[in-house]
């Protein structure tokens, strides 16, 4: 059995179709989302549909979290929903809701020695006593070694990691595909008209389909 971990889809179902197929995915092959399933692109409920309709796994991204919050009527008080949650507001199904609801902050795959996370996590830290904030939204190591959640906010926080466990993340559209030692990263910006890549796994490959058109212009990538 093949796994495929697939970076940040943000709506947009008809590159995960495509990827797929450029996978040559069948039935038996395990998917699982590294996050940032919905919002910014053209079809998150399509997204979400075919997720949970074909058994793939996920983890929650930043902004999957963030909807389910506006969803439960948990929202910061005083904000405004963006457009681009508000799409994903109106067109998910309960079933769909169910769904994202169900995916973890970070999942485990002790046969591969690989963990599934959206953001990161910050070395030297017990994955137990990892911040949720910091599981969503990490990007960078400081100098200094505090974590944050800006692109210049330091090194990348993957560079840093020493294992043992092998991570996938997603979340960083900005630095693109990340190859380090003991991460990899897949964002590589698909809604921002780039790729959506996956890693092969057991045999380490990626694969990329190129984004259909570019669907949000953005200078700073959330
Ligand atoms: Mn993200």
């Amino acid at each position: 059995m093949r796994t495929l971990f697939i970076g940040d889809v943000h709506g947009c179902a008809a590159e995960l179709d495509a990827l797929l197929e450029a996978c040559d995915w069948r039935p038996v092959d395990r998917v699982v989302l590294v996050g940032d399933l919905v919002a910014k692109g053209p079809d998150s409920a399509g997204v979400v549909r075919r997720a949970r309709e074909q058994g793939m796994l996920a983890v929650r991204g930043n902004h999957d979290a963030h909807v389910l919050r506006w969803h439960h009527g948990q929202a910061p008080e005083g904000k405004k929903l963006s457009k681009e949650h508000r799409q994903v507001l109106e067109t998910l199904t309960p079933e769909d809701w169910a769904y994202l609801e169900a995916q973890p902050l970070f999942r485990r795959f002790p046969e591969l020695n690989v963990l599934a996370v959206h953001g990161g996590v910050v070395p030297g830290i017990p994955l137990a006593a990892q911040r949720p904030e910091e599981l969503l939204n990490l990007r960078s190591i400081a100098p200094d070694g505090t974590p944050s959640k800006r692109v210049d906010g330091g090194v990348p926080w993957a560079s840093c990691w020493e294992g043992p466990e092998f991570i996938v993340f997603g979340h960083d559209a900005v630095r693109g595909v990340q190859r380090h030692p003991h991460a990899m990263g897949l964002d590589s910006g698909c809604v921002y008209g780039g790729d959506l890549t996956a890693l092969v796994m057991p045999e380490r490959r990626l694969v990329s389909v190129r984004a259909k058109r570019c669907y949000v212009n953005v200078n700073a990538p959330t």
